[in-house]
């Protein structure tokens, strides 16, 4: 089966948006039989789209199923790199392991890996991350951007004010950032970031940015650990949330602000980070994995370090922590 044709045509049928596409000149421009553009919609409909055939005029799309493959994010894709090339997968260990591959084998800058069902999930350190089938967003994607290791760290802050305005954007609902890699609502965990490099001393050849943002599940989804600390749009909003456009309008904003990190360096974001994070001013305690210290969070520093200002009155950058508010 030839996919790239295949999914021409399912491309075909949505930019038709629900007007009749011929098969027959679309045979003809392929070089195809008219069989076989019929087997290629029989396909469609076996993975849940509604298509009608109209006599004489050809195939319309009446709805697509509720999945995050390429067809149904290209629909909303406004980038111009991001999520143009996209690996769909229904059930994987982890996306994050074949971006590594992906990456390593050169594929172009803003390649996304996305599957329905994560059976291996995971965060930092390898704690395992929950990602049931079909309710969430569990996608790595592969950028290449021009950037000194050093800056590499700072995707993740780059990354989290992206995912928290495609949020406002598609839900209206206001989220907030917990530095460095979470993202909440109503204080609890709705969102995580897992930002990993493949670098020479000098230079980022990739970075692999691992989103999983739980969207559509209710309470009981989750496993029961995470019942107290974890959230979905859904259970936010009480809405079905249409993932495929979040996927793309993520996308969209993480173009924008990369090309702007990029050129600005981090001052802009800075700034746009601190009106999002939960965490400035009030007192926390970071633990680390060799220590742990409590003080008042200040805010980001401008390499993206959280600056806690410890009760003796000295200020200390911290790298990476798992961030207790108190
Ligand atoms: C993270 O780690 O928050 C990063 C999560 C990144 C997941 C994505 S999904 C696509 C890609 N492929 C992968 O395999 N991973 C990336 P961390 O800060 O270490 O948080 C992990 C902790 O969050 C766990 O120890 C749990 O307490 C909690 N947790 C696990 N699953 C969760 C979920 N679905 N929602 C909320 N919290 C969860």
């Amino acid at each position: 089966m030839n996919t790239n044709v295949k999914n021409e045509l399912l491309n075909r049928l949505f930019e038709a948006k629900g007007e009749p596409v011929s098969g027959q000149e679309f045979a003809d421009e392929y070089g195809l039989s008219r069989t076989a553009i019929w087997k290629y919609i029989k396909e469609f409909e076996e993975e849940g789209y509604e298509i009608t055939s109209i006599r004489k005029k050809g195939y319309a799309l009446i709805s697509s199923p509720d999945r995050v493959n390429s067809a149904n994010i290209l629909n909303h894709l406004e980038t111009s790199m991001y999520g143009r090339s996209v690996d769909y997968y229904e059930s994987v260990e982890s996306t994050q392991p074949l971006a590594h591959d992906a990456a390593q084998a050169g594929v172009p800058d803003g390649t996304l890996i996305v599957a329905e069902e994560q059976t291996a999930g995971r965060g930092r350190l390898y704690r395992p991350w929950s990602s049931a089938a079909r309710k969430g967003i569990w996608m790595s994607l592969i950028i290449r951007p021009t950037l000194t290791p050093q800056q590499a760290p700072q995707m993740t802050l780059v990354t989290a004010v992206a995912i928290i305005r495609a949020i406002e954007e598609v839900t209206g609902i206001e989220a907030t950032i917990k530095w460095p890699n979470d993202i909440l609502i109503n204080g609890k965990k709705m969102t995580g970031i897992l930002t990993e490099l493949q670098a020479d001393p000098d230079r980022v050849k990739a970075i692999i940015i691992g989103i999983g943002m739980n969207v559509n599940q209710d309470e009981e989804d989750f496993p029961d650990e995470l019942q107290s600390i974890a959230t979905s749009l859904k259970i936010a909003t009480g809405q079905h949330i249409n993932r495929a456009k979040l996927i793309a309008g993520i996308l969209r904003y993480l173009e924008q602000y990369t090309n702007m990190y990029e050129k600005h360096g981090f001052g802009p974001i800075k700034l746009l980070w601190e009106g999002y994070s939960n965490t400035a001013g009030k007192r926390i305690r970071a633990v680390m994995l060799n220590e742990t210290i409590e003080g008042v969070a200040l805010g980001i520093s401008e390499e993206g370090l959280l600056e806690l200002q410890l009760d003796d009155g000295s200020v200390r950058g911290i790298y990476s922590a798992d961030i207790q508010i108190q």
